[in-house]
């Protein structure tokens, strides 16, 4: 049971914390983007993972709040790895709600202005159930990003209920292809034809593709069969903190 005056008192206490999993490009191997992950070190209870957090600020409002801090400690991280000679895209998950803050375009720009870094070190993830929660708004919004520099993935890819011309009406660059059809495609031959189908219509619409839930040297193979572009995933890295970060992309 949490409530939000103590969610409002971690963020006042700096207690949230990002944790970066790395996207490794099929064609190179090369870790030039991270997806940044939201913690929370609570000083009673030690980490406590977004699944239990996320949801309440979505109810009260309050990733409004939240995804401003994320926004701010991620644009301040991509500037660090540039500096130390390391430039590596950070991208920042967005939920529903924050799709409808008017706000929002101007908010980000300003934090990439600011820190001196181009919109393109920054990616942006919404999921497709996000977006199909108010279509039109999203799609207006996304637009505004998508003009401003910022990249759009489609997160969660596959679970959703978008329709082709829906998707095709989005200012998306990549597709990140749901782990539920990932983990498992090397042994469920109807999870393989799914995420080969959900590469090519990505390829056919000019759209990259990102395979998340990657765990095992199988999995790797066949989406390099495939032609997927970049994959994340425990065989690549699990999240871990900056600094362990700038070390694994140091050592790559
Ligand atoms: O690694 P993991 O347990 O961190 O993530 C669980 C879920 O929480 C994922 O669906 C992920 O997209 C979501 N999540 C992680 N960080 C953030 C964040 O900063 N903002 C939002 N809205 N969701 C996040
Ligand atoms: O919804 P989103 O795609 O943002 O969720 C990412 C979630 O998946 C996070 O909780 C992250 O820690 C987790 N994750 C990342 N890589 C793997 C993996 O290879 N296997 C599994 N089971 N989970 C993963
Ligand atoms: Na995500
Ligand atoms: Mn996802």
């Amino acid at each position: 049971f949490m409530l939000l005056s103590e969610l409002r008192s971690a963020l006042a206490a700096n207690e949230f914390v990002l944790h970066y999993q790395p996207k490794a490009n099929m064609s190179d191997g090369v870790i030039d983007s991270v997806e940044a992950l939201i913690r929370w070190n609570n000083p009673r209870e030690g980490w406590i993972m977004p699944d239990e957090f996320i949801g309440l600020a979505e109810q009260t409002g309050m990733i409004g709040e939240l995804t401003h801090w994320v926004l701010k400690e991620a644009v301040t991280q991509a500037k660090a790895w540039a500096d130390d000679g390391a430039p590596t895209r950070v991208a920042v998950n967005l939920s529903a709600r924050n799709l409808l803050d008017d706000g929002l375009p101007d908010y980000i720009m300003g934090l990439v202005r600011r820190a001196g870094i181009a919109p393109e070190w920054i990616d942006l993830e919404v999921t497709e159930s996000a977006i199909m929660s108010h279509p039109e708004l999203s799609r207006d919004m996304l637009l505004r990003l998508s003009a401003m520099g910022f990249s759009i993935a489609i997160d969660d890819f596959g679970t959703g209920y978008s329709s082709l011309a829906y998707l095709k009406a989005l200012p998306a660059d990549a597709l990140k292809i749901d782990m539920s059809f990932v983990r498992n495609m090397a042994h469920n031959a109807d999870d393989a034809t799914i995420v080969r189908s959900t590469i090519d219509l990505a390829h056919n619409l000019g759209l990259k593709t990102i395979a998340e839930g990657v765990e095992d040297r199988a999995v790797w193979d066949l989406l390099l069969a495939y032609g997927c572009d970049k994959v994340q995933g425990y065989f690549i890295a699990k999240p871990m903190g900056s600094g362990e970060m700038q070390a694994f992309i140091r050592k790559k």
